[in-house]
């Protein structure tokens, strides 16, 4: 794991765009984001039970795996979006980066690799992209079914309960 500020320079989202300046898990946790390295699915299994989640997928994002579509996922995953519910994602091999909005609205990089794990809170905005390796597979563990849907960030999900909720807790 290593987390930073994007450097908002044009440029393919599969890059670094390290800006430098590291950020550190104290900050992530100020957000609401928590990371975890692990060394077991026993540990995760614990996590997943502790705060109540009962959904879990597993996705592998590569061209060799998704084909001609790929391209396309790795463009709709780095739509700027939120969730009604909080989610865990657990790195199972390869890495890749999920970026999430600070608390002045800038971008926060998280490069995640094989046994790093986040929970990102319902609410936050957030995107993901693979890196230049072009491969991540990855646990999604999402707490209920109907909440998984991405809503990408509009003048409406500003105005979103578990957006406002979210803002709340920070102030908290
Ligand atoms: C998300 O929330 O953007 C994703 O689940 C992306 C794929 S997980 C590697
Ligand atoms: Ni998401």
């Amino acid at each position: 794991m290593r987390a930073y500020w994007f450097d908002n320079v044009e440029g393919d989202q599969r890059l670094p765009h390290d800006s430098g300046r590291s950020v550190d898990p104290s900050y992530l946790a100020n957000l609401g984001v928590i990371y975890r390295h692990v060394t077991s699915d026993d540990e995760v299994n614990a996590l997943a039970k502790e705060r109540s989640y009962k959904n879990r997928d597993e996705i592998t994002v590569s061209p060799e795996k998704m084909g001609d579509i790929y391209e396309e996922k790795v463009k709709s995953f780095f739509h700027e979006h939120l969730h009604e519910d909080e989610e865990i994602r657990y790195i199972l091999d390869g890495a890749g980066f999920f970026d999430v909005r600070s608390e002045g609205d800038d971008w926060v990089r998280i490069w995640l690799e094989q046994g790093d794990l986040i929970v990102l809170p319902a609410g936050i905005y957030h995107r993901f992209t693979t890196d230049d390796k072009n491969y991540i597979k990855a646990m999604r563990l999402f707490k209920e079914e109907p909440k998984w849907t991405p809503l990408n960030r509009s003048a409406e999900t500003d105005e979103n309960h578990y957006r406002k909720e979210y803002l709340t807790q920070r102030q908290s």
